[in-house]
């Protein structure tokens, strides 16, 4: 019998672009799909495949009969609801930062590491965060060829990553400032949005205006001078990766794009590499688009690439100073590779199991 799919958080923004997913499919290895959300969603009808389904209240007994069960909720709800899944026999495919580097927990990029699926002892798969997401599918096929060893990168994270909330402040502070004289410093955009009363003592970018700005600060403060997102790259790409003591440094900043989050990377190898050489590797991975054409003004963007699935790659330079590295520029939508269409995709790869 196919095998029951499951979606926790069905009413949610990345619960809606996981079933734009679903319905864009050519097939679903899956019989029923059960979509599940807060008790406050439950009753909503949504149209899965053509058909329209009934979204259920999250209980324990939603979890019968189910064998895989995606979950795109906040953490807390993830840390709470994931055991419960697996206790009653489904696997529970994890999109929050709950389980990401729990050891008994695998996180699993499909074209790096599929073969982590099957190493769940918990009965948990985890999806990395988008912006370690965003740049996994390049860094994975160069370190197969090349061995990387030292990584340093800067991000340019869209608002959504931020969740509606970061989309709609972004809104809220574009409409201010829009045709506006901004202050009496040329592009004084706090003082616009200030006046406009928009208050910056509660917003989801660290009180800083994201409209016309770019904010240094992703995710929450951990000491040291860290931001959370910043840690997670460290840490996610190293287990993806497989390399424990992989050199890492990071600088996650917001911009004022609503989808599409891009990384700047600067990454070192063990053996030579060029940038014709790299071209290949990246012509090769089914799941990576190559725009590298500078002279003719052709490279990845978020406003080219916003909705697409794969990961565009471009800019690839060999840096002039440093041996065996290059330096190359990736976006990827943080709403589909970044968080949906990644869960999705291990959820695809355990459907075998069920045959
Ligand atoms: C962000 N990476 O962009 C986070 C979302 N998970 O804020």
């Amino acid at each position: 019998m196919a095998p029951t799919l499951a979606l926790v958080g069905a009413t949610g923004a990345v619960g809606t672009v996981m079933i734009d997913i679903i319905n864009g499919r050519e097939s679903v290895p899956w019989g029923e799909i059960r979509l599940i959300a807060s008790p406050r969603s439950a009753g909503k009808k949504i149209t899965v495949r053509g058909e329209e389904l009934t979204v259920i209240a999250l209980s324990p007994e939603a979890f019968d009969g189910v064998d895989v069960a995606m979950f795109d909720v906040p953490d807390e709800v993830s840390a709470e609801w994931a055991p419960i899944a697996a206790e009653r026999g489904a696997i529970a495919v994890d999109n929050s930062g709950a389980f990401r580097m729990n050891d008994e927990v695998p996180l699993v990029v499909p074209e790096v590491n599929a073969d982590k699926v099957r190493e769940r002892p918990r009965g948990i798969i985890a999806n990395p965060n988008c912006t370690t997401l965003s740049m996994m599918a390049a860094l994975g096929a160069l370190h197969r060829e090349f061995g990387l060893t030292e990584l340093v990168v800067a991000s340019y994270q869209a608002a959504s990553g931020a969740g509606q909330p970061g989309i709609d402040r972004l809104q809220a502070e574009l409409a201010a400032v829009s045709g506006k004289g901004l202050g009496a410093k040329a592009g004084d955009v706090r003082a616009e949005l200030e006046s406009s009363g928009l208050s910056l003592s509660d917003t989801p970018f660290a009180g800083t205006p994201l409209a016309l700005n770019v904010v240094p600060a992703a995710g929450s403060y951990k000491g040291d001078g860290w931001f959370s997102e910043e840690l997670k790259v460290r840490n996610e790409s190293r287990k993806i990766l497989g390399i424990p003591d992989l050199k890492v440094s990071a600088t996650c900043v917001r911009v004022p794009v609503v989808t599409t989050h891009s990384l700047a990377v600067h990454a070192t190898f063990a053996r030579e590499v060029t940038v014709e050489a790299a071209h290949k590797v990246f012509e090769a991975q089914p799941t990576i688009v190559l725009v590298d054409d500078p002279e003719n003004g052709r490279f990845p963007s978020p406003a080219e690439v916003v909705g697409g699935d794969p990961t565009y790659v471009g800019r690839v330079r060999q840096a002039l100073d440093f041996p065996n590295t290059l330096d190359f520029f990736v976006c990827g939508d943080n709403l589909r590779k970044g968080a949906a269409l990644n869960t999705y995709e291990i959820a695809e790869q355990l459907a075998p199991e069920f045959g």
